[in-house]
């Protein structure tokens, strides 16, 4: 149960202890009063195995990763160094340039949905819309900081740091809704990358190796995935950072994960 541990850790939950036994209530609100509150979920705690390995360059900070048309796209960034970018995983190998931010604009999250790839800022307060190609199409404002979006092919949903998860217009970026997301009933903050994979979203939680897997209309956390040991696997040096960006490539059923830093994308199978 080292999964366990690690997450308890990583998150400072109180997990029960054998997979899904609920602490008891005292008796006197266990007993049928209508204050009661319900019982929160308890996340499914997923194990993985790791697949398949792809290079990945080490000097792009991670901070959104798709999987569109038989490439991975990726957005990064730190000052002055903010791209999008193609990386050709199954083919060459070989990585594209799309677009540059401003050394004014630290790049964060991307989605693709309906020919347009969008790209978050994360203190400017501006998201970048581009055609397929990588053109600037247009940018749009919005309020707060910027951290991860995803789309399940029409809506699009965002992240900003906090346990708010937003689905914005993809015209305006107006908000249309939010929940927050909560683990074992309380908030869970520092939602960060996200991905669209099978009704659920997928999110990094910054700072920690756990990716958890959200009821889009609830904000319930249902599942976690613990990926400590991808550390093990790729080569550690100064700008080695934390995991951040997932893929999934619908068409092959493939769970992509890599980095900010990292020197490799895996693969990944997930089972209970
Ligand atoms: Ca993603």
């Amino acid at each position: 149960m080292r999964y366990i541990s690690i997450l308890l850790s990583a998150l400072g939950l109180a997990l029960a202890a054998c997979g899904g036994a609920r602490g008891g209530k005292p008796s006197s609100e266990a007993a049928g009063s209508p204050a009661a509150e319900p019982e929160p979920v308890q996340p499914v705690l997923y194990r993985h195995r790791v697949v398949a390995e792809y290079p990945h360059p080490a000097d792009n900070y991670t901070q959104g990763l798709v999987y569109f048309d038989g490439l991975l796209w990726e957005g990064t960034g730190q000052w002055g160094a903010s791209r999008l970018m193609t990386i050709d995983i199954d083919g060459s190998g070989r990585t594209e340039t799309l677009a540059s931010l401003p050394p004014s604009e630290f790049g964060e999250g991307i989605a693709i949905a309906a020919d347009t790839i969008y790209q978050l800022t994360w203190t400017t307060g501006i998201a970048h819309l581009y055609d397929l190609r990588g053109r600037l199409q247009r940018s749009v404002e919005y309020s707060g900081e910027g951290w991860g979006i995803t789309s399940d092919g029409e809506r699009l949903f965002t992240s900003d740091g906090t346990s708010t998860l937003l689905q914005v217009d993809p015209v305006t970026f107006r908000p249309l809704r939010g929940v927050t997301v909560t683990l074992q009933g309380r908030p869970l903050e520092n939602i960060n990358e996200l991905e669209w994979i099978g009704g659920r979203i997928w999110a990094n939680v910054y700072l920690t190796t756990s990716i958890v897997m959200i009821n889009p209309e609830t904000g319930v956390v249902e599942g976690v995935l613990e990926l400590d040991d991808l550390l093990g696997r790729i080569d550690i040096d100064s700008r080695t950072d934390v995991l951040n960006g997932i893929a999934y490539d619908a068409a092959r059923d493939r769970i992509l994960v890599t980095g900010k830093n990292w020197n490799k994308i895996f693969e990944i199978e997930i089972f209970e």
